[in-house]
């Protein structure tokens, strides 16, 4: 659902549900004093937690005994006037508590992403770091948990904002230019001043979109797909990497058909192992159906392992299965049925049965993953909006750099339009239309 944008006080669930010890309730807006007022019959200090009595003010029965506190706006996480309770945890504690808080008039429940698209509304975080929040909650791995730190705090929005205000500073030199233009100083405006600035601008922004999507592939998670032969064992892998029975094994070649997705943390590293049908001259429908969802697996991911069933060696995949030799990692299976003889070289070696070679194979992965996804620059673009935007940038001072410098009104522009690209990265133009697709993406209470 769309976030509504009006100036209802909003509250919500912000903690997980099930279950805890405690459970954290915010409320959000101008009626926070007067329902803390209601509840617990007072507004503590700003900042100061205490313990309240929590009672139903219809029916004036008693709820819970909570920690409650109260942040005054603007200095709050939405900016506006904000209340916590912090409640047991448990299901009728939570339901009376939500069910008290829906009968005070001018309150109503949250929409996913309310309190943080307020927090953006009231320009407590741009659209970088609610991006930054949304992947640390969403963070499962160390590597995850590093990056979306650095972007919840700012780090791509400091990079923005200090690449827009050079070239605002370009931009008015071409400005003062075009305000002199019958005068001598405009080739030493124009030329002298402005270009290098939109070159080392142009540069860095060249450095930060080579960085091989390190950081998109971070947020997402690297997609390992196993593919081989019918039989190769690379169900048999999956279970012993996952050190559980998440694919169906069986002497039968053509056992499995869907495709298997688990999820990995390799050294802080988020892989998604993906099993897949076996490749064969397939018999039935479904199959043949899984055979070719075997295809697109392979197409879509960062590294194929071709698993070679050393009991009966294919060593090449299919000439069409993958597009780039790059993503191929060739692994001998079954090694305790045989050996590669000594024309394949160090190919790696493994069982899936007895475990061995596993750890290699763990390793190198490990390498791989880290090699795809650890940070270049300090600060990466983690999203294909950010990048889109960011390339719309590059464009646009390519443009400014290949254009007749003389020509001032179109160089002018070509620096409003690359602002504007980066305007529209951290959301200070030009933003209704990517909010509810932003905002939409966190869960409620957040
Ligand atoms: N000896 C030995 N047998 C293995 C090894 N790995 C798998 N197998 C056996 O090979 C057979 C096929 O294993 P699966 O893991 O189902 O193979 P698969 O590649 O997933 O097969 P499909 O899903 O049909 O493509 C089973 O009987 C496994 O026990 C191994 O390293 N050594
Ligand atoms: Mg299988």
């Amino acid at each position: 659902m769309m976030a509504r944008s009006d100036s209802s006080t909003i509250f919500a669930l912000s903690s997980g549900r099930g279950r805890a010890g405690v459970a954290v309730i915010r409320i959000s807006g101008n009626f926070a004093r007067d329902a803390l007022e209601m509840l617990t019959g007072g507004v503590p200090e700003p900042r100061q937690a205490v313990l309240r009595r929590l009672t139903d003010p219809h029916s004036q029965e008693l709820l819970d005994e909570a920690l409650v506190l109260f942040f005054a706006g603007p200095a709050s996480f939405t900016g506006e006037d904000v209340a916590e309770l912090h409640i047991h945890g448990g299901p009728a504690v939570l339901d009376g508590v939500i069910a008290a808080l829906g009968r005070i008039e001018g309150l109503r429940g949250a929409e996913p992403g309310e309190f943080a698209r307020r927090a953006f509304a009231n320009h407590k975080l741009d659209l970088t770091q609610a991006e930054g929040l949304a992947d640390l909650i969403e963070a499962e791995t160390e590597a995850q948990r590093r990056q979306a730190l650095r972007q919840s705090g700012g780090a791509l929005r400091a990079l923005c904002e200090d690449w827009r205000e050079n070239i605002i500073h370009a931009a008015s030199l071409v400005e003062a230019a075009l305000d002199f233009s019958d005068e001598a100083d405009v080739p030493e405006l124009v030329e002298g001043r402005a270009r290098p600035v939109v070159r080392a601008l142009h540069d860095s922004l060249l450095r930060h979109l080579g960085d091989a999507r390190k950081g998109e592939r971070l947020r997402e998670g690297l997609k390992v797909v196993l593919a081989g032969a019918a039989n190769s064992g690379k169900s048999s892998l999956l279970n012993a990497l996952t050190v559980r029975d998440a694919a169906i094994v069986s002497r039968e070649p053509g056992t499995t058909r869907d495709a298997i997705e688990v999820h990995l943390d390799l050294g802080g590293y988020p892989v998604t192992l993906i099993d897949t049908a076996g490749l064969r001259a397939a018999s039935g429908e479904v199959e043949q159906q899984g055979i070719k969802r075997t295809y697109e697996r392979a197409g879509q991911a960062d590294l194929v392992i071709w698993l070679i069933d050393g009991s009966n060696p294919q060593w090449r995949p299919p000439g069409d299965l993958i597009a780039d030799e790059h993503t191929i990692l060739p692994v001998f299976n079954k090694a305790d049925l045989a050996r590669p003889d000594k024309a394949h070289g160090d190919i790696l070696c493994i069982s899936a049965k007895t475990g061995d070679g596993l750890d290699a194979l763990i390793g190198k992965l490990t390498a791989r993953a880290a090699k795809m996804m650890e940070a270049g620059e300090p600060v990466m673009i983690t999203r294909a909006r950010q990048r889109m935007e960011l390339e719309a940038c590059r464009d646009a001072l390519s443009a400014f750099l290949d254009g007749a410098p003389q020509e001032l009104e179109l160089r002018a522009e070509d620096l409003r339009i690359a602002a504007r690209a980066l305007g529209r990265v951290t959301g200070s133009v030009d933003v209704e239309d990517v909010l509810d697709r932003i905002f939409g993406d966190f869960c409620i209470g957040k």
